[in-house]
């Protein structure tokens, strides 16, 4: 008797599938013109001795495809499909739920080079650990090659990369954040360049042992990079940016050292279009940490009328000049990986329409009917949900339903009031720059930079409360240059030379206005002064007049504040006092803070450009100043 009919249904599929698989596999393999990838990828084959070999077509079947194995294999829950079509939920390991920061390397030559943010090994070093842990780390699993482009294919922005991974779950997820398959095969020909990204998680299957639901390695985690090189080696997690190796590892920390070589910026920072109500638009890159609303701001509706927003990506922007001396920015992501819980009808209409269908949901509660839940989702939750670690929950449990890191990972096309000009291949030209963070106390709620280099300056002092984006405490208080913190590829006072390098390369007329915001400022009862989501409208608003040479502004110590009136204000119910603090320029805050501020620069030693060394010297003198002349308090 052939041994197939001996096999389960289950495993009978299985094999169904790889049978369809290993014949798109042929079809891509076909394509693939590239010698040196076809013989990167064997090497990588050699190493990690997979069951088979895999090259993605990007195609839909090769999705759905995805979707069964992991049902089948216990990682994922098909989702009601009345309720959300075509979706599946998917719970990790409790151990592998967020970044690692602690284990994430830049491992470049000199450790200079990584400068003193980063963790370094030396590339050698760092290869001699990870070849013995990716040595048959593939057995028993299918090694998927993953051809993706970061931006829209054929973009002059736009930058190649392969994954390698035996993860389905990272397949999946990067049919959605990136455009992958035979089509970025056909742009890389037979000699393009492209970023090496390999990824194993780390959980060799030996033969007739069963798998787990979500293998990982629960004692070996790293995530490195090899700037040079530019490669990317990441062992023993699969969950979001450890793993879908196109998104921080590619998109932020190679591509930030390809930017600085090229001069162009890569930055953690959203997209978004910004039109007035005669029908004007410009377009505002904003940077904040992860899980600080980036999200929400991209797809926020206005509440002031007639005013419209519309996303053009909601975590990573690469920026060039374009011609005319302006710079354009495009998305390199095709999808969104949101933070669930806190997302809402009420907090962001866009982001639910968005994830209506076709979407990956991680680490969410599931209803009794089929649907995901997760913190906030609804005013009142549901009498009885699974919860992420798949145990019963009620209304009455003192955990949460939903990790606080739950994803979903959504289509950006699918975004309700995505921008026409998303996936344009010359960008869109950036007018102003927002940096931000969570902060209650002293950072006002907008100020204007009146310099490049004063924005860059306030870039680089930037601080904000750690949050569940990343393993670790919740809540501390760190200077996060940039939102760049965790994924600058290079020395973070390089990194600042380079800010400044860039406003000098064009008139500064043409620079973007630099803008540093603060939704979260709190009371002295720890409530939040400002209102936040569709309100912060009213500081855009502020922005796009200033940008168009007609909104009113103080000069302050700290920068140029909104003068009294000159924030709409209209139909909002705030208080006077209310407003008198989110907009106080806190004098003796600022100047208890300038020790941390002076720390936070002695780091990067004699890699601090002189240029902020003076910006913090003349931000000193005038907070004095201001001090004595209010009496000295
Ligand atoms: O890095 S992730 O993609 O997991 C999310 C984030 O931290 O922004
Ligand atoms: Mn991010």
């Amino acid at each position: 008797m052939p041994s197939q009919w001996r096999l389960s249904p289950e495993a009978r599929e299985s094999v169904r599938v790889r049978t369809a698989l290993h014949r798109s596999h042929e079809k891509a393999n076909a394509m693939s013109q590239h010698e040196l990838l076809e013989a990167w990828v064997n090497d990588v084959a050699t190493m990690c001795q997979p069951e088979q070999v895999v090259w993605c077509n990007g195609s839909e079947p090769e999705y759905a495809t995805m979707l069964r194995l992991m049902v089948q294999a216990g990682t994922a829950l098909w989702l009601d499909q009345g309720k959300r079509p075509n979706s599946v939920l998917v719970r990790s390991d409790p151990g592998d739920v967020a970044r690692v920061e602690e284990f994430t390397f830049i491992c470049s030559r000199s450790k200079d080079d990584a400068g003193p943010t980063n963790n370094w090994r030396d590339p050698a070093d760092m290869k001699r650990t990870l070849t013995p842990l990716f040595s048959g780390a593939m057995k028993g699993r299918t090694m998927y090659v993953i051809p993706y482009s970061m931006g829209p294919i054929g973009s002059p922005i736009a930058k190649i990369g392969i994954e390698i991974t035996d993860s389905p779950y990272v397949v999946a997820n990067m049919h959605v954040m990136a455009r992958v398959g035979s089509r970025v095969l056909e742009t890389l020909g037979a000699a393009g360049e492209f970023v090496k990204g390999l990824h194993s998680v780390g959980a060799p299957l030996e033969a007739n042992a069963p798998d787990s639901p979500w293998p990982c390695n629960p004692k070996n985690k790293y995530i490195c990079h090899f700037p040079e090189t530019r490669e990317i080696w990441s062992y023993g997690s699969g969950y979001g940016g450890n793993a879908l190796l196109g998104k921080k590892c590619h998109a932020l920390r190679i591509a930030s050292v390809q930017a600085r070589d090229e001069g162009w910026l890569a930055e953690h920072m959203l997209i978004l279009g910004l039109t007035n109500p005669e029908g004007r638009k410009i377009f505002v890159a904003a940077a904040f940490p992860s899980a600080c609303g980036k999200t929400n701001l991209a797809m926020m509706n206005p509440t002031l009328p007639g005013w419209k927003i519309e996303t053009v990506g909601d975590d990573i922007a690469w920026m060039k000049f374009g011609a005319d001396g302006r710079l354009y920015a495009i998305n390199p992501e095709a999808g969104f990986f949101g933070v669930a819980p806190g997302t809402s009808l009420k907090s962001n209409p866009n982001a639910m329409r968005a994830a209506e269908a076709n979407s990956i949901f991680t680490n969410c509660a599931v209803t009794p009917d089929g649907d995901v839940w997760w913190e906030e989702m609804t005013e009142t939750p549901p009498l009885e949900l699974v919860d992420w670690l798949r145990r019963p929950w009620t209304p009455k449990a003192t955990r949460k339903a939903a990790h606080p890191n739950a994803r979903f990972t959504t289509p950006a096309r699918q975004c309700p009031v995505i921008s026409p000009d998303w996936e344009k291949p010359g960008g869109v030209p950036i007018s102003a720059v927002l940096f931000g963070g969570r902060r209650a106390g002293v950072v006002p709620l907008v100020n204007e930079a009146t310099s490049w280099r004063q924005g860059t300056f306030l870039g680089s002092i930037m601080s904000s409360e750690t949050t569940a984006a990343a393993a670790g405490k919740v809540g501390n208080l760190r200077h996060d240059p940039f939102a760049m913190l965790p994924f600058c590829g290079y020395h973070m006072g390089d990194y600042f030379a380079h800010w400044l390098a860039v406003g000098a390369k064009t008139d500064a007329a043409k620079l973007p206005k630099v803008f540093y915001v603060n939704w979260f400022r709190k009371d002295d009862d720890g409530r939040f002064l400002w209102p936040g989501y569709g309100e912060n409208s009213r500081v855009l608003k502020w922005i796009f007049e200033r940008v168009a040479g007609t909104g009113k502004a103080v000069d302050t110590p700290i920068g140029r504040l909104p003068a009294p009136g000159a924030i709409d204000l209209s139909g909002l119910r705030i208080q006077d006092a209310q407003m008198a603090e989110l907009l106080r320029v806190d004098v003796e805050g600022w100047i208890a803070e300038l020790p941390a501020i002076r720390k936070h620069y002695e780091r990067f030693g004699s890699k601090l450009p002189r240029g902020l060394r003076d910006e913090l010297g003349a931000l000193e003198q005038r907070l004095q100043a201001a001090a004595v002349g209010a009496g000295g308090h």
